[in-house]
């Protein structure tokens, strides 16, 4: 007998995973830390498209903080003003004699939601680990893979090192947590779960708690989302016993704990699953699979994204420090192998929170913590929701898209109810904020939110998606939703008194007030002209494309000529507004106005050289230094001014070290977790400075693939691989020197390849590339053509002066892989 027990503790031992020393510290793709996470914006974020936790790390007290992408307050829900007819006469006519304070109020009475101002994403609880005599630990680490999207904390209690390892799987739909120590029997705690929203909270069974719970009201709506979660204990070695809500383990080996979290939310018109069901299916398909094929399921999942793209500049000193060290000392260091990681993470953010089938990601993406979080964690169109998405084509994530592409669908239901009772117009319209329910009146106030452009902006992911992919099927099912947006301007617009001009009126030129002015309230700001070219010159592309609706392409025709051109004002710079209202001075965040530099292609250093200048004139006069997100989008700015070093400039901005514990205010930055800070979190600025990166290393918006167009000086040497362009082709690009070295480009589509690049490539080594002559013949790379710009009188606009870059061509086929070599 006795020998057997002996034999039997080998045994287990020999079972016991090996806890790795603390030797290997973070890496290329770890983000990695020395103490538990303080506060939220220290933990680690976890999340599987549809469920997310926030991991802190910390040995006595472990804390799952959990979401759910679907537990929203109230329930489906609309916010017309059903009074809009009323005013809106009355509101042109104030805004047309220049009377803005009187079509201000107005407006607010009748325009503005009378109530709803849309709903917030909530918190669906904790799930708490209490360890027995854990306060006293040495040898702390945490890190987050963003290459196997795992969170691991090892720690030293008593010479025994334990180790809690986190993820939530995509195929199984549950966050797994495995705890385990190097010696056995050492794993003692309490499990329980809590929330501010919950309902129950009890132990089933001593392997077993549940939590349900009800999302909460507001403005006037009934929280109507109920949730059940639960958490199963699956114990090696010791025991497992119910104490009251909580479930006891004492003694064990190894534990496993998996979370299952579901709703009754159908879609955005409709609740009425049975979360319970659904919880429990969760579970039970999942808990008698063993944890080395989950995991191993989880990160072939993970990774059938996140390894398309690898980015490489190079290995900094400073990479042995801790992450938030690294952030804190960024701009005083030379540390690109920081950049290099929080490009991934960006892609490893859009991974985790916005998969096929789900929600898309909101103004926190999947992660948030509080039931009343800042701008209801909600999705706000004016720029935050796009910039979301700016890195999904280009980073090789087309399928992460989907969820926006569904939400554009859904909005274009809601929103033709809104076109028609508001304003009594045809087609769908949306205003600058939507929730989960599909929400697409006007809310918070007109000077924000009467700005009924949300849905032409985020119209045009709707053809930017089809550049990437070339699919005429895919292109005819949105094509109803470009079309029923045009409807909408088409009836809609305004001819204005000085120009004959159609205009967009009442707008705003989002969240900006014209110096001198006591209100937003205009007519015909230049982002609403800038996005119905772009609208009305897409949906034309459809139309012709698929053989459609001949009449429709000559009347949207007809509109597109008569909108108004972009303007140069006094000062040299773009205006944002139909008059030269521009305010050298004027530094807010929105940088509306330059939509047409990015993320559209209406401005081009070839093409159109003097709005290029008076784009980077207006971008001077509005700084660099903001909130979190317009830094990002300045990255993006700065790469299509094809200035590398101030693109760099702002990412050093951005990657700023801000105070965990600060909310509103102050400059914006990082924090130690790596996410944006407004502040508060913001997750579009981690998105827009992701896309930004890639802009400054590979851009496709101007008539060919443009290699290395923004390259900073002090990026001498890297490699990037499998970013997509428009026309389908994947390009991977070797640099050295500040030079391209050697490019590989896949062809999925076929076609001509036209590539600008910074140094001569040695034509005798690339068969059948010449140097490019005349239009490029793809037909995804067609030139914008805008009307010539007024410019005013006192305008100085100076010369662009370009770096020269080679422009070459190469036939490719479908399925092809080229290989350039450039000269050194
Ligand atoms: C817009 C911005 C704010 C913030 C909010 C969510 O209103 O002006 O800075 O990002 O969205």
């Amino acid at each position: 007998m006795k020998r057997f027990k002996f034999g039997l503790l080998i045994f287990i031992i020999a079972l016991l995973p090996v806890i790795q020393s603390n030797a290997q510290k973070g890496g290329k793709l770890k983000m990695w830390y020395d103490k538990p996470a303080a506060n939220w914006n220290e933990a680690l974020p976890l999340g599987n498209g549809r469920i997310a936790a926030m991991v802190f790390g910390n040995p006595a007290k472990e804390q799952l903080q959990l979401n759910e992408s679907s537990f929203w307050s109230g329930g489906p829900s609309r916010n017309d003003n059903p009074d809009g007819l009323i005013g809106l006469d009355s509101i042109r006519y104030y805004i047309f004699k220049g009377n803005y304070t009187r079509a201000n109020t107005l407006s607010n009475k009748y325009l503005t939601a009378k109530q709803l101002h849309g709903s917030m994403f909530q918190v669906i609880g904790n799930l708490n680990l209490a360890f027995e005599n854990s306060d006293s630990y040495t040898d702390y680490y945490r890190e987050l893979d963003l290459e196997k999207a795992i969170t691991t904390t090892t720690y030293k209690v008593g010479g025994v090192t334990f180790k809690r390892e986190v993820f939530a799987s995509q195929p199984d739909q549950v966050i797994v947590i495995r705890l385990t120590a190097n010696k056995p029997g050492q794993l003692s705690f309490s499990a329980s779960f809590d929330s501010q929203l919950q309902k129950t909270s009890t132990a089933l069974d001593a392997h077993t708690l549940e939590m349900t719970g009800l999302s909460g009201s507001h403005d006037g709506v009934t929280g109507q989302v109920k949730f059940d979660s639960r958490a199963k204990i699956i114990n090696t070695g010791g025991i497992t016993s119910i104490d009251s809500n909580k479930i006891k383990v004492t003694n064990a080996n190894e534990v496993v704990i998996m979370i299952s979290i579901a709703t009754n939310f159908v879609n955005y018109k409709t609740l009425g699953a049975n979360e319970v069901e659904k919880c429990i299916n969760y579970l039970s398909s999942v808990d008698k699979k063993p944890y080395p094929i989950i995991l191993k399921d989880h990160i072939l999942a993970f990774q059938k994204y996140f390894k398309r793209v690898s980015f490489d500049l190079g290995t900094s000193p400073s990479a042995q420090a801790t992450t938030n060290e690294r952030i804190k000392n960024f701009s005083k260091s030379n540390d690109p192998e920081l950049v290099s990681m929080y490009y991934q993470f960006g892609r490893y953010l859009l991974i985790s929170s916005s998969q096929p089938g789900g929600q898309a990601a909101n103004l926190q993406g999947i992660w948030n913590g509080s039931n009343n979080p800042a701008w209801d964690s909600k999705y706000t169109i004016n720029i935050n929701t796009e910039m979301n998405y700016w890195p999904a084509e280009k980073s090789n994530l087309t399928e992460m898209h989907e969820p926006l592409i569904q939400m554009i669908k859904e909005l274009s239901v809601s929103g033709k109810e809104t076109a028609k009772v508001m304003y009594g117009s045809k087609g769908w319209v949306a205003h600058h904020n939507t929730d989960i329910w599909r929400i697409t009146g006007v809310v918070d106030f007109a000077d924000a939110g009467q700005w009924p452009m949300g849905g032409a902006w985020l119209s045009q992911h709707l053809w930017e998606k089809y550049l990437y992919n070339g699919d005429l099927k895919y292109l005819e099912s949105v094509y109803p939703v470009l079309k029923s947006a045009c409807e909408f301007y088409k009836d809609f617009l305004i001819e204005e008194p000085t120009h004959k001009w159609l205009v967009v009126s009442p707008s705003v030129s989002p969240e900006n007030t014209p110096a001198g002015h006591r209100s937003a309230l205009v007519a015909g700001c230049t982002i609403d002209n800038q996005l119905l070219f772009d609208l009305f010159t897409k949906t034309i592309k459809t139309a012709k494309l698929l053989k459609k609706d001949a009449a429709v392409v000559t009347d949207f025709q007809k509109i597109l000529d008569r909108l108004p051109p972009m303007q140069i004002g006094r000062l040299g710079q773009l205006q944002e507004w139909l008059e030269d209202w521009d305010n050298a001075k004027d530094q807010n965040r929105h940088v509306s106005h330059l939509y047409g530099l990015f993320p559209s292609n209406q401005i081009s250093p070839y093409t159109t050289p003097q709005l290029f200048d008076a784009a980077r004139t207006s971008l001077n006069y509005r700084g660099d230094v903001s909130t979190g997100w317009s830094m990002g989008w300045k990255v993006n700015f700065w790469a299509r001014l094809l200035d590398g070093n101030h693109a760099r400039k702002l990412i050093s901005d951005q990657l700023t070290l801000v105070d965990p514990t600060k909310g509103f205010g102050g400059g914006g930055g990082t924090y130690p977790n790596f996410f944006d800070a407004h502040p508060p979190f913001q997750i579009d600025g981690n998105f827009g400075c992701t896309s930004g990166i890639t802009e400054m290393l590979l851009q496709t918006h101007d008539g060919s693939i443009d290699i290395l167009p923004a390259l900073p000086d002090d990026w001498k040497k890297g490699s990037i691989s499998g970013l997509k362009t428009y026309g389908g082709f994947e390009v991977s690009i070797l640099w050295e020197n500040n030079q391209a070295q050697k490019i590989t480009i896949k062809s999925n589509l076929g076609g001509n390849l036209r590539i600008r690049v910074p140094n001569e490539v040695n034509l005798a080594d690339g068969k059948n590339l010449k140097k490019a002559i005349g239009d490029n013949s793809n037909p995804f790379f067609e030139i914008v053509k805008v009307k010539d710009p007024l410019i005013s009188a006192e305008a100085k606009i100076n010369p662009v002066i370009l770096k020269t870059t080679y422009l070459y061509d190469l036939p490719t086929k479908a399925g092809n892989i080229y290989t350039i070599i450039c000269k050194k």
